[in-house]
């Protein structure tokens, strides 16, 4: 079967949309991360700009592997979004004018130094910013150590954004605006914060002028992406009659909330994103919410045998349980958001993971929780331990978290987080309570100010075991 490149354009399916008409395109966006949620999610609302403002077109730079680069690379860049839901439909995106992949550094360079480069986008995960666990910059990260010593080649994106300033300073030129798209709470101020303590380090005169200049508004992204599979490839090579090697699916619903911060390039608005003074209050929600919401059904979901989200939510008391945690545990916690009625944005959330048409695997998710955990539900457990109240389900939620890292080391299965040599050697030989007060001592994925809540150890460590022996989840209190 043939590609998907730029020359079957015209012979696909009337039916699925693509960029048939559309000129050519320039760059002025490079992103970080060519992840399948940048694919489905930002570039989805890039493509549709592109049919009115042919200046934003994207780089995108994979840091890691070069394998996604290398697929859109023999399609033109061009590859399918599937939308998986109630009506589903497909469409070609052609939002890039190019992949590079870790080798391309001199390109990048380039990219990164063009005064037509108006913004930065990065999808790096939580890890990839090499923040400790206050959020600010690990100057201890094995990256940000190769980055201040050799800051021509860097290996992280902080890294490379400096590397990109630095040019650009250097050339008389105005910095880019960095705009970081990952579920970090607050991630404006904190990858700003990172970026100035990086160039600090390097050159005082840098941090000077990024100081003055740099503008990094924070971000809420959200549309529900489970990694690409087989199924999607055959039912797009089905539907298009060509081969599609990256493809991308996700749910018909997406968000992006975008800082006010004056001018930034393109016109998101026009697309559909949200431009507003006060992100915060979305952000929260949505991580506290959806996230954590997500991470629990995630860790208790795989205790219990399930797979996906959706058959998760079929789970009548985990479901219950969720429920319940966003209502009494989460939500009273949150302060109000003009325009956004809290309870109605959970009843939409738990009904999107309900939704069928999407196969989101549980395993997915539980990736990297000592990275996610602290803003999905850490957040939520120190407002209610500073009110004096005890939120049980949260306490249970992050109790499936501890036995789902002693069941992995049991099972001798490793798990997927980038501390997962140091999770494995504190759950070995440890049962749930004994691994739950390790990790509140040690600060991993939970709150370092929890290590001297006696109470709240003691709750994670009953609701740790709790969770291992697959004990009732607490009754939903109504
Ligand atoms: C999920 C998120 O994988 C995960 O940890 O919770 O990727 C989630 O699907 C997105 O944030 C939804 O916008």
């Amino acid at each position: 079967m043939k590609r998907l490149s730029r020359a079957v354009l015209g012979s696909l399916p009337a039916a699925i949309d693509a960029p048939r008409e559309r000129g050519p395109i320039t760059t002025g966006i490079v992103h970080f991360g060519a992840s399948a949620f940048h694919r489905a999610h930002q570039a989805d609302y890039i493509d549709r700009l592109l049919d009115r403002d042919p200046r934003w077109g994207i780089a995108a730079v994979s840091l890691r592997t070069r394998g996604t680069v290398d697929a859109l690379a023999a399609q033109d860049g061009l590859y399918t979004l599937a939308i998986r839901d109630v009506e589903p439909s497909l469409r070609v995106i052609g939002a890039h004018t190019q992949f590079l992949g870790p080798d391309d550094a001199d390109a990048t360079r380039a990219l990164l130094a063009a005064p037509e480069t108006r913004l930065i986008t990065t999808t790096v995960t939580e890890k990839g910013y090499c923040m400790a666990a206050d959020g600010t910059l690990d100057f201890g990260h094995p990256d940000i150590i190769h980055d201040l010593a050799r800051p021509a080649v860097p290996a992280s994106v902080i890294g490379w954004i400096a590397a990109g300033l630095t040019a650009r300073r250097r050339a008389g030129g105005t910095p880019f605006v960095v705009m970081p798209c990952d579920n970090l709470a607050s991630n404006g101020a904190k990858v700003r914060a990172a970026i100035a303590a990086f160039a600090r380090e390097l050159e005082p005169a840098l941090a000077d002028w990024i100081d003055d200049t740099l503008r990094v508004p924070a971000t809420m992204v959200d549309s529900i992406t489970p990694s690409s599979d087989d199924r999607l490839f055959g039912d797009v090579a089905g539907a298009l009659g060509v081969e599609d090697r990256a493809a991308v699916q996700r749910e018909r619903f997406a968000q992006w909330v975008i800082e006010d911060v004056g001018d930034i390039g393109p016109d998101l608005a026009i697309v559909g994103a949200t431009v507003t003074g006060d992100v915060g209050g979305y952000e929260r929600a949505k991580l506290r919410i959806l996230n954590g919401a997500h991470s629990t059904l995630a860790y208790a979901g795989l205790l219990r045998g399930h797979t996906t989200v959706a058959e998760a939510m079929r789970d009548g008391e985990l479901a219950g349980f969720v429920d319940a945690m966003i209502r009494q545990d989460i939500i009273p916690t949150l302060p109000p958001v003009p325009g956004l009625d809290l309870h109605t944005y959970a009843d939409d959330v738990l009904r999107r993971f309900a939704n069928p048409a999407i196969v989101h695997r549980l395993d997915q998710i539980a990736q990297d929780g000592s990275q996610k955990l602290p803003y999905r539900l850490g957040d939520t457990l120190i407002v209610n331990r500073r009110k004096g109240r005890m939120p049980l389900y949260v306490v249970r939620a992050l109790g499936s978290w501890v036995a789902f890292l002693v069941k992995r080391a049991r099972d001798n299965v490793e798990v997927v987080d980038p501390l997962s040599n140091r999770l494995r050697s504190l759950a070995s030989d440890a049962d749930p309570a004994a691994l739950a007060l390790r990790l509140a001592a040690s600060g991993i994925g939970i709150p370092g100010e929890m290590a001297n809540d006696a109470t709240f150890v003691d709750a994670l460590g009953a609701a740790s075991s709790e969770a291992l022996q697959g004990a009732a989840l607490p009754e939903v209190a109504i």
